[in-house]
């Protein structure tokens, strides 16, 4: 199995994480994204949106984050990560949800301005950011775990990336405690992967 990646994709990140946290062999394939590799047509017949990251199985090509975690648990019956039954999966499904939505349009966005100078308000989408990770705090209060109580699923890899690397985007979390603990109880299950850092932002390093 290969995944097409790129280091610095809080969404290719996600479904390393999961292909590791899952004990699922992989190769991991980087693309050149700064010199338009995922543009090229061969890549554009793996995802038509030319983008990372995808996963390739026995001749198949399965594109986006949440589905690529959704297949894995699917293929290897992994129903801690993925209940089947119908509110345990509706529950992972909505915090999918939040992750291609407010997830991806708040911290994400922040940190695509600082670490590739996206043109985007600043103030308006670290508000956002702010807004989604108020939200979840209260909600994890009491909780360990987003969609489950008893132990992590999918939607927690998916809020993992992008969310532990939100100072990057100038979105300070020293405020969010449980949303703190959630992402270090994420960093301590085994076969953990690490996001690589980036010196922006609230982690740029400061200058005296
Ligand atoms: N919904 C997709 C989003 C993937 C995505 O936005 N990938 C970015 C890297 S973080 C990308 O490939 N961007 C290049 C482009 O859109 O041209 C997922 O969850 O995988």
């Amino acid at each position: 199995m290969k995944l097409y990646s790129f280091p610095l994709s809080g969404h290719a990140h996600r479904a390393e994480l999961f292909l590791s946290l899952a004990k699922i062999d992989h190769e991991v394939v980087h693309l050149d994204l700064p010199s338009g590799a995922h543009k090229r047509p061969e890549f554009l017949k793996k995802n038509i949106f030319g983008q990372v990251p995808v996963l390739e199985d026995e001749g198949i090509h399965i594109a986006d984050s949440h589905a690529i975690m959704v297949y894995l648990a699917k293929k290897y019956d992994l129903r801690d990560w993925y209940p089947d039954d119908a509110r345990g999966a509706a529950e992972v499904q909505r915090w999918l949800a939040i992750s291609a939505g407010p997830l991806a349009y708040g911290p994400a966005a922040a940190r695509l301005i600082t670490l590739f100078g996206a043109k985007l308000d600043p103030e308006v989408i670290t508000a956002r950011a702010h807004k989604l990770f108020g939200t979840v705090e209260a909600h994890l209060v009491g909780r360990q775990w987003l969609a489950s109580d008893a132990h992590p699923t999918i939607a927690d890899v998916a809020f993992y990336s992008y969310a532990h690397h939100a100072p990057e985007g100038n979105v300070d979390l020293s405020a969010y405690p449980n949303v703190q603990a959630l992402l270090s109880r994420i960093e301590s299950l085994p076969g953990f992967v690490e996001f690589v850092e980036s010196p922006v932002g609230l982690r740029a390093p400061s200058v005296s």
